[in-house]
């Protein structure tokens, strides 16, 4: 089945330079990259992005961990994998979620460590079923930032709405 998976290079990924060896390690899935931008990630975004865990003891730390409050990169790099079966074959390259059980040559096997603080450090992110990445998606792309129509759109009309263009 064509499906796409969102994708986040999290901050430690960031903070370790590990972006050219996770985008290495993807290309082995020939999949389409659809989408990508940075982020800055907000509270908001993070808590809804995570909301499936708010209720386990360590929702806290992952949201500190999203928001890159560990890392000196407080940043994430969202992208949208796009082909035959996308989220599974992102998933087996990413690895188990936590690091330690993760197969050894898998991105989080590789690069993912838990802090002393209990928080899963895994490099990535890929959304684990189709409809956690419509869901996932939506919250951090605009239907413009992506070059394939993915879910349906509506036309809206702004009116007075400030918005930042070159000077
Ligand atoms: P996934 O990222 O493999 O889909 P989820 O259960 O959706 O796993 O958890 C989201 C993120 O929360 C994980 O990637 C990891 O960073 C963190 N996490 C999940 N479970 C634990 C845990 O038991 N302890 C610490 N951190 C966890
Ligand atoms: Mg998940």
């Amino acid at each position: 089945m064509i499906e796409q998976a969102l994708i986040l290079v999290k901050p430690d990924g960031l903070s370790k330079s590990l972006t050219g060896n996770i985008l290495t390690r993807l290309s082995e899935t020939k999949l389409e990259i659809i989408a990508a931008r940075m982020v800055r990630v907000t509270k908001k975004l993070a808590e809804e992005h995570y909301q499936h865990l708010k209720d386990k003891p360590f929702f806290p730390a992952v949201i500190k961990y999203l928001l890159g409050e560990y890392h000196d990169r407080k940043k994430v790099m969202a992208m949208i994998y796009w082909g035959e079966d996308a989220i599974k074959k992102c998933r087996q390259l990413a690895g188990a979620t936590n690091p330690e059980e993760a197969e050894p040559t898998s991105i989080r096997g590789s690069y993912g460590r838990i802090t002393t603080r209990g928080v899963y450090e895994n490099v990535i992110h890929v959304s684990g079923n189709p409809a956690d990445a419509e869901r996932e998606i939506k919250l951090w792309f605009q239907p413009d930032e992506i070059i394939v129509d993915l879910y349906p759109t509506k036309d809206i009309v702004l009116n007075s709405v400030t918005k930042k263009t070159w000077a």
